[in-house]
């Protein structure tokens, strides 16, 4: 506890000692005081990661590999059956906007309908679709088939 204490100290005082000068003006006399009641301490955005393991299917919310990622290593019929709050109906359904096969043997491919049905983009071993845009396929996968 008292650890985690002197942590958060040094952190607060790495963060005055670090405030932007535009404060020291605005602030008529700024003491140490007023600075450890509003620390001006940046918060990362959230990173997800672009990256994809092996033997996985990968796929992001956004083109590019961003945003939100979900991963199968096998065969889904329903995607709609894996939650990701990104989504707009929740779930993975006709969400995914790129994606990266990173399976050790097989093709995979992406399916328009639940159970492998309607337009179909195949993607091979190692390959990668930075916008599904570009194959007709963006916000609609809703199956995903292996070999
Ligand atoms: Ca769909």
């Amino acid at each position: 506890m008292l650890r985690k204490l002197a942590v958060v100290l040094a952190a607060m005082a790495a963060a005055v000692a670090f405030a932007p000068a535009a404060n020291a003006t605005t602030a008529a006399v700024p003491t140490k005081a007023t600075a450890m009641l509003a620390p001006e301490i940046a918060i990362p955005a959230r990173v997800a990661a672009s990256t994809c393991d092996s033997s996985y299917l990968c796929f992001w919310v956004d083109s590019d590999y961003r945003g939100e990622r979900g991963k199968f290593s096998g065969n889904n019929a329903h995607w709609s059956n894996y939650g990701q709050p990104d989504c707009q109906d929740g779930n993975w359904n006709d969400c995914a906007s790129s994606a990266k096969n990173r399976g050790t043997s097989c093709s995979v491919t992406l399916y328009e309908h639940h159970s492998y049905s309607g337009d179909a983009e195949t993607i091979g071993r190692g390959g990668d679709r930075s916008n599904l845009r570009n194959q007709g396929m963006n916000d609609k996968t809703s199956s995903n088939r292996w070999c």
